[in-house]
């Protein structure tokens, strides 16, 4: 589709009335922050630079096991989906590489997939195998996931399995994408349901076939989940399993975080230190929750924990942390909103924290740690996160060609209506969970 949301022009004049304003207060911002002896420029470059993933599966309408209330214009296949990723990184400039899911985005031509990526301006990051449902009527899956995928009693099932993970792995390594996420939804409902010691064990035996035949320096990502669909117990309910697993299986074999799947008041920040420490941080999934695994979008409900993950991750930058390249990926179910547009908004909400954890005085906080002083410590944290850092994203956006406002830019555009013409309607249903 030939947008105005894909084109240089539209989005130049959609930032023409607003570029003075953003001028003068990433000016402004600048003095202020030239006083705290930080050069805002360099934090423009360093926003600029940054890039999350979006999630393929986040551009269709969402849904709950209750219900799931479709959305004009969804796209019906992966190029569709590709083109809506495609508007979300022109508008927002933030999101240049796209999550893709398989089976449900695979197609036998992969190198047109490629090249269709290539000319939309996107590239891929880590794929995601799909063993928490079966897949009816797909050869490679004749075998049901019913009672577990990976660490299945049956080792059929656990054959089935490890032979898509690495499916999905040659898939990946070919379109270029850097490492395989496996997220399970293997567990229990039931106490003695199932045996923790042994479906662990089948799990890592499994997870090290798979690591075992993945191509070169690809990496394999081990996403941890405390709950659902399992109820009682999880296979990988714990970055304490997943690092347990992550080290049996090998170097290249780490731990994802997505900031949905912990416990309730769980300290996710300093997992994410532990982790670092360890080397084993594979890196995120980003999105925010108020309950469990809401999947809403990022820094929606608290942006104060999303600013201190990222805190821990510029310390662990600014510590130079060997082996330190996490992942950025958002993982999000949009239920109420358009999905382009809350994609946006999140890019722009993990920028915003990435920008304010910049902004925090480490040898300063360093002296406050050492001397003991909790008070100023954390009044050295609640100073870079109280700074409006928004001329700084604004003024990324706006030097990469990007929309300023990327929300108003996209609604000026009429894409919605415009792929709503295109695409046919799709059902409601059920949405499923992610
Ligand atoms: C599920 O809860 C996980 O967050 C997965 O990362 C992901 O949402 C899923 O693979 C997409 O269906
Ligand atoms: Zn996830
Ligand atoms: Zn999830």
């Amino acid at each position: 589709i030939m947008s105005p949301a894909l084109d240089t022009d539209f989005i130049a004049s959609q930032n023409a009335p607003l570029a003075a304003a953003v001028q003068e207060e990433y000016d402004a911002l600048g003095r202020t922050l030239d006083r705290r002896g930080i050069d805002i420029a360099a934090i423009t470059s360093a926003v600029a630079a940054f890039a999350v993933a979006s999630p393929s599966w986040a551009v269709g309408s969402g849904g709950t096991r209750f219900a799931r209330f479709p959305m004009g214009g969804e796209p019906r296949n992966i190029f569709d989906k590709l083109e809506d990723c495609a508007v979300v990184n022109r508008l927002a400039g933030a999101t240049p590489t796209v999550s893709l899911h398989f089976p449900w985005d695979e197609v036998d031509d992969l190198s047109g997939l490629k090249d269709f990526a290539g000319t939309l301006g996107l590239g891929f990051d880590a794929v995601n195998s799909n063993t928490f449902q079966d897949h009816p009527g797909n050869a490679l899956h004749p075998l049901s996931y019913k009672y577990g995928s990976l660490s299945h009693t049956d080792p059929a099932v656990r054959a089935q399995a490890v032979a898509h993970n690495i499916h999905c792995a040659e898939l990946g390594a070919k379109l270029g994408a850097p490492a395989l996420t496996i997220w399970l939804g293997d567990g229990s409902n039931f106490p003695g349901q199932s045996n923790f010691t042994r479906a662990f064990e089948r799990y890592i035996d499994s997870v090290k076939t798979v690591y075992a035949s993945v191509p070169g320096d690809f990496k394999l990502f081990l996403e941890h989940k405390m709950y659902e669909p399992a109820f009682y117990s999880t296979v990988i309910q714990d970055w304490g399993s997943s690092l347990l697993a992550a080290q049996a299986v090998g170097e290249n074999c780490l731990c994802l975080v997505d900031l949905g799947h912990h416990a309730p008041n769980v300290n996710i920040e300093m997992i994410v230190a532990r982790l670092v420490h360890a080397g084993k941080l594979a890196g995120f999934h980003f999105n925010d929750s108020k309950y469990g695994d809401d999947d809403l979008d990022a820094g929606a409900i608290e942006p104060y924990r999303l600013f201190l993950v990222f805190n821990e991750l510029v310390d662990a930058a600014y510590r130079k942390a060997p082996g330190f390249a996490p992942s950025y990926m958002l993982d999000q179910s949009h239920n109420v909103t358009d999905p382009i547009e809350s994609l946006m908004t999140s890019a722009v909400e993990v920028q915003r924290a990435y920008a304010q954890a910049l902004l925090v005085d480490r040898s300063a906080l360093e002296g406050f740690q050492d001397a003991n002083d909790p008070m100023m410590a954390s009044q050295t944290l609640k100073r870079a996160f109280t700074t409006d850092v928004q001329p700084i994203l604004a003024m990324a956006r706006l030097q990469k060609d990007a929309a300023i406002d990327p929300v108003s830019a996209y609604r000026a555009s009429g894409y919605r209506a415009a792929v709503t013409r295109i695409r046919p309607a799709k059902s409601g249903g059920s949405g499923g969970i992610v």
